[in-house]
């Protein structure tokens, strides 16, 4: 058996058939697939260790505790974090900027002040900044794009200055795949001692993270879209900034003391975790941090980047089919579509032949206004995924071109 179809073997999923035909799963950037050992790592703690954590004197509870602290010690090597206070975990990408964006803003956001994202930003990139300035009577300010699907860098140095507080930008854009320059603009930032989130949703996955060789201020990532469990993600802070800014929610694990008169809250990373966690697929996130690391980036790159490329080819050759953006870096997503055939029946007619791919304008609206279509279709790529697999796409996509022509 080789490499890769042992690798496939560890996804169970991927063995389904879906409307017949075995399934092609190229909708990764929505979610990934969950190999063996992240199922079996969620399965084995409600099996062997379930308990509440930080709280029971008890042997389940100390067992539950210490399993979750290792994860948040795994996951702060994993991206290269200074402590594992540091480590904030959430749901997702979307709540660990929410968790910034209301409590940044709250502290730091005054009227006129500017918060600088960008045209290809994701929707949970761009509405909790839209909220908070429009609470704060801040201004947003965006970004535009180059041609190629790239930043303006110029125009991005252009717009800071001294009412700009924060800058919120994605590491890998989840419709064009654009690899975005995130150590370049920490760098132009930090001459004005601006702070910068990174949404690293889409890249995770594809690439190693070192928080501080970016030197990001605050970086932003989901476990579902790195082979890890729904419901688990994780926002990075700097100390510095975590301890200043204010709790997101509040009640259970986040209070040091309550009295009705006055609460005072507990230390990082707890200050920022109200509620009962959701142990479990913390654990199966660690899990999923363990399977990336023993694979290795430069293995999941040097597949993902050449099945990419194989596609690109292929897809390019196809009559009246478009492709949506060429940046010089890219990863794993390509968008395309066809000059007279809606994106959603692409979509509706590769899923009848076992083929899962994501169409519309994924949750970047202004992207797509920005682009002229109302959406596009999106093949996206994870390291199961094969050249035959790209064949089946293209090979497909050449039937519905004959079929609707
Ligand atoms: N993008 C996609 O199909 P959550 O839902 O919180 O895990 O991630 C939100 C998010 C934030 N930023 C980027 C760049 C993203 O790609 C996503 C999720 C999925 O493209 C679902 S809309």
């Amino acid at each position: 058996m080789g490499l890769k179809e042992e690798l496939r073997k560890s996804f169970p999923i991927l063995g389904r058939k879906v409307n017949n035909r075995p399934l092609v799963y190229l909708d990764n950037a929505a979610t990934t697939q969950k190999p063996a050992e992240v199922i079996d790592r969620i399965s084995r703690y409600y099996r062997e260790e379930n308990s509440n954590i930080h709280r029971g004197a008890h042997f389940l509870s100390n067992m539950a505790t210490e399993a979750y602290e290792k994860a948040r010690n795994s996951i702060q090597s994993f991206i290269n974090a200074g402590s594992p206070a540091e480590i904030i975990f959430t749901r997702g990408t979307t709540e660990s900027i929410n968790l910034v964006a209301h409590s940044f803003a709250e502290k730091y956001l005054k009227k006129g002040d500017e918060v600088v994202i960008s045209e290809m930003e994701h929707h949970s990139n761009i509405v909790p900044w839209q909220i908070v300035c429009e609470r704060h009577k801040a201004r947003l300010r965006i970004i535009p794009l180059t041609a190629s699907g790239e930043l303006d860098l110029d125009e991005f140095g252009n717009m800071l200055g001294k009412k700009t507080k924060i800058i919120a930008v994605t590491h890998v854009s989840n419709a064009l795949g654009t690899v975005n320059p995130v150590r370049e603009i920490t760098g132009i930032a930090h001459k004005l001692d601006i702070p910068v989130l990174i949404d690293g949703a889409q890249a995770t996955p594809h690439m190693k993270v070192d928080v501080r060789e970016i030197d990001c201020d605050f970086y932003c990532f989901s476990g579902h879209k790195m082979y890890g469990p729904m419901g688990t993600g994780v926002l990075y802070g700097k100390e510095e900034w975590l301890r200043e800014m204010p709790p997101y929610q509040s009640g259970g694990e986040m209070i040091k003391e309550v009295s009705f008169e006055k609460t005072t809250f507990n230390e990082l990373p707890f200050k920022f975790e109200a509620g009962t966690p959701n142990v479990a697929d913390v654990l199966g996130l660690e899990a999923a941090a363990t399977f990336i690391t023993e694979l290795g980036y430069k293995e999941i790159a040097s597949h993902e980047d050449a099945l990419l490329e194989y596609a690109k080819e292929k897809l390019a050759g196809i009559d009246k089919l478009r492709l949506i953006a060429s940046p010089r870096e890219q990863s794993s997503v390509i968008s395309f579509i066809f000059e007279d055939i809606h994106p959603y029946d692409t979509g509706i007619l590769l899923d009848k032949m076992g083929i899962a791919v994501r169409t519309g304008h994924h949750c970047a609206q202004p992207l797509m206004d920005h682009l002229g279509v109302p959406g596009t279709v999106r093949a996206s790529f994870a390291i199961y995924n094969t050249m035959e697999e790209a064949d089946i796409l293209v090979n497909a996509l050449i039937k519905i071109r004959e079929m609707l022509a």
